[in-house]
């Protein structure tokens, strides 16, 4: 039976990936950072039904000392290093923590893996942010890189010590450049997520209005569920390599409202305003990913369309509004 650690268990990733990896037989251990709201941290796996199949581990991407004992306890097959401060609005107010957590926590995380799991198979979760502002459309693994927030930096540091442990010590180490993916199991705070559950307030006659930010800016956007087999894939190949997970099509933050508020027979236009505390000091126009790399090379392709996804987190929150209120 295989040992899989993931850091970021309780994220939204870690909690598919879990799943995933559960399904294929693995034992799935998990890195739990210690939160006064215990009883509420595991709720993306229990809402998967899961929670009770993963052994937790105390610790912290940011203590190296915690990450050293847990390696030493499991000695893992394969890593995930899914943990990060991962809201890029947040970056901007906390830039340091962002770099400590996102960047340097990566670092310990393979420095980790270096002492005590060297033949342990290593994947790191890059992001399609690291592109920023980019020269061309699509991005793929060849585009260069151009971040634009702190988060995007952080997250750059972290993609390149991965590539440098592999160069320099042989480390079995992979990057998926992830272009944004979805599910109900977002947090609140992404922008399809807010639209879904303000779609589902506004429905259930609970919120009147839902206040947004840059509705021109355009995203990738997949499911979650998809992207967590091609992080798989990419452990499973011989040799270790970076790949870029997208879906090829981009869409607007206006569009993907018309679609969320259409499934309810509404218009975002009777609803929808302008925040300007949701605008960026510095915005990514517009990301559109090119996957051919994964495709040929992992056999990965992503199933769920941007509609079926929608439709999928608006009935969620639906249910979830009228759960609470009952
Ligand atoms: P998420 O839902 O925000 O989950 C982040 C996870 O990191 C949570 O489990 C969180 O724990 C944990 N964490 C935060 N700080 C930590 C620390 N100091 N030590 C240990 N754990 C810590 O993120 P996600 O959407 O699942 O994304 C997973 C990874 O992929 C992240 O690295 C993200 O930056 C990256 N990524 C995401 C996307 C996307 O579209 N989702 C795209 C590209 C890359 P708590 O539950 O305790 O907060
Ligand atoms: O913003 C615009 C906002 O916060 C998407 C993370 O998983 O994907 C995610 O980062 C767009 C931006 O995600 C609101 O300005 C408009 O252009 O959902 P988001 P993100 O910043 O793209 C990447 C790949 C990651 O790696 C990250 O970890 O939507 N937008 N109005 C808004 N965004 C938010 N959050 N809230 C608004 O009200």
């Amino acid at each position: 039976m295989k040992r899989a650690l993931i850091t970021g268990v309780t994220g939204q990733d870690g909690a598919y990936l879990s799943r995933f990896l559960l399904e294929k037989g693995y034992e799935v251990y998990g890195l739990l950072r210690r939160s006064s709201a215990s009883d509420v941290v595991d709720a993306k796996l229990r809402w998967l039904g899961i929670a009770q199949d993963i052994r937790f581990l105390d610790g912290n991407l940011t203590d190296l000392s915690s990450l050293l004992r847990a390696l030493r306890e499991i000695k893992p097959d394969e890593i995930y290093n899914l943990a990060a401060q991962s809201f890029v609005k947040s970056s901007w107010n906390q830039p340091l923590l962002t770099g400590l957590v996102t960047g340097l926590g990566a670092a310990n995380m393979l420095e980790a893996a270096r002492l005590e799991a060297p033949q342990a198979r290593f994947y790191q979760a890059s992001s399609s942010e690291m592109f920023g502002n980019a020269p061309q459309n699509p991005q793929s693994e060849t585009t260069p890189f151009s971040p634009r927030s702190p988060y995007a930096i952080a997250k750059l540091y972290a993609h390149w010590t991965t590539v440098n442990y592999r160069e320099s010590f042989g480390l079995h180490t992979c990057c998926g450049i992830l272009f944004n993916h979805e599910s109900p199991l977002r947090g609140i705070e992404f922008v399809t997520r807010k639209i879904t559950d303000g779609v589902a307030r506004i429905k259930l006659g609970l919120a009147k209005q839902l206040v947004l930010g840059n509705l021109d800016a355009q995203r990738d956007w997949g499911h979650a569920k998809d992207y967590v087999e091609a992080m798989w894939l990419m452990l499973q190949s011989k040799v270790p390599d970076d790949f870029v997970v997208a879906t090829g099509r981009t869409t607007s933050v206006r569009e993907f409202c018309r679609i969320a508020f259409n499934y309810v027979e509404l218009v975002p236009d009777d609803y929808v305003t302008l925040g300007e505390q949701f605008v960026r000091p510095a915005e990514v126009d517009i990301l559109l990913g090119d996957a051919s790399k994964a495709r040929d090379k992992l056999n990965w392709q992503p199933v769920v369309t941007l509609e079926n996804l929608i439709q999928e987190m608006v009935e969620a929150d639906l249910k979830r509004v009228r759960d609470a209120r009952s």
